[in-house]
Parts: structure tokens; sequence; C-alpha cells
């Protein structure tokens, strides 16, 4: 990793000395779902994670099998929309995703919006997409615990990529 040398104009701006920035970084794994996919929904929910600074170090289209999708959703067997969510998910492809960031798991939780589509405020990506709660576009992991074990399930090491953004340090990163 380089430094940033004195004498730019973001040193003059008063931010010559960058923090850490892989001290607080987070990962998050990021699916959007079968109907964000049908819906041509990919390059408009992609691009507000992009415009928030989050960054992509791991994506692929892939479609969910059911033996993946029990594992991902483990925690939820035997609740009544089980069966319901195993079937959407596993309808169509998904793009899965690993996003990077401070804070990056609660940012994109925020960025989502609470789950049932009708109860997300505007300005969410569930809340200006969607009015449904089973096809509810996105998911994020909930937990740094949930975030690694979901990242292990979709991705190997090998496919996450680790780079830093030419504009890093204009982030506050
Ligand atoms: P989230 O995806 O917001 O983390 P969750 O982990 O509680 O929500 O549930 C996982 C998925 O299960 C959710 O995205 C959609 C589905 N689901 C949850 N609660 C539901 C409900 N009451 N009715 C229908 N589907 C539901
Ligand atoms: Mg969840």
């Amino acid at each position: 990793m380089h430094v940033w040398h004195g004498g730019h104009a973001g040193a003059r701006a008063g931010l010559a000395r960058r923090r850490d920035y892989k001290g607080d970084m987070e990962q998050t794994l990021v699916i959007l779902k079968p109907d964000a996919v049908q819906r041509g929904l990919i390059g408009r929910i992609i691009a507000r994670f992009e415009d928030k600074g989050l960054r992509i170090v791991a994506m692929k289209m892939m479609t969910i099998s059911r033996e993946l999708a029990g594992k991902h959703y483990e925690a939820h067997q035997g609740k009544p929309f089980y069966p319901a969510l195993m079937d959407f998910i596993t309808a169509g492809p998904v793009v899965a995703m690993v996003l990077a960031g401070p804070q990056a798991i609660s940012v994109t939780r925020a960025l989502m919006g609470p789950t049932r589509g009708w109860e997300a405020p505007p300005g969410t990506i569930r809340g200006d997409f969607g009015v449904s709660a089973t096809c509810n576009l996105v998911h994020g992991s909930d937990s740094p615990e949930s975030a690694r074990r979901e990242i292990a399930l979709f991705f190997g090491p090998e496919e996450i990529v680790d780079w830093e953004p030419a504009d890093v340090r204009w982030l506050g990163l």
C-alpha cells in the first residue's frame, strides 16, 4: 500500500495523514435476489452501494441450490415463511457479492431498509422498489458472525479481491 505524500490538494485540506484504511473495515455478504435480477434492477441497486462508498471485493452471478439456500437460511428453518423463502431464493439467478467498508454490515442494512417492503421507508432499496416481505430484493448479513459464515458459504478466499479505490482518501477511509 502506498502512502499519501504531502503537498497535494488534500494535504492542504488537512487530510495529510490517512487513518489506517484496513483498521476498521468490515465485510458483508450481499445477495441481489431473483426478483432484483428478473426486474432489471441489478445496476440500480449496485449503484446505491457504490454511491455510498462501499467497495465491491467479490461478485458473481449464480443460481442458489436448495442445499446452499438451506445453509444460508438455516436460522429460519421451521418458520412459517421458510418454504416460500426456499422456493423464492432458488427460483432464478442471483448476484452475490462481498462489500467492504467501515461498518459495512450496518451501513448495508441501512441502505436495504427493513425486511418487509411495505414497512421500508422511501430512500431505502426495499422501500423504493417493492412492497413484499418475500420478494424483498436484497440480502445483507446482520452481524459480523453472520457475515463471516455467509461469505464462506458463497465465496472461496481466492475469489475475494483486495483492491483500493483511487478516491479512497476523499471518502475519509
Ligand atoms: P432480513 O432479510 O431483513 O435479514 P430475516 O433474516 O428476518 O430478514 O429473514 C430472511 C428472509 O426471510 C427475508 O429477507 C424474507 C423472508 N421473511 C422474513 N420474515 C418474513 C415474513 N414475515 N413473511 C415472509 N417472508 C419473510
Ligand atoms: Mg437476515
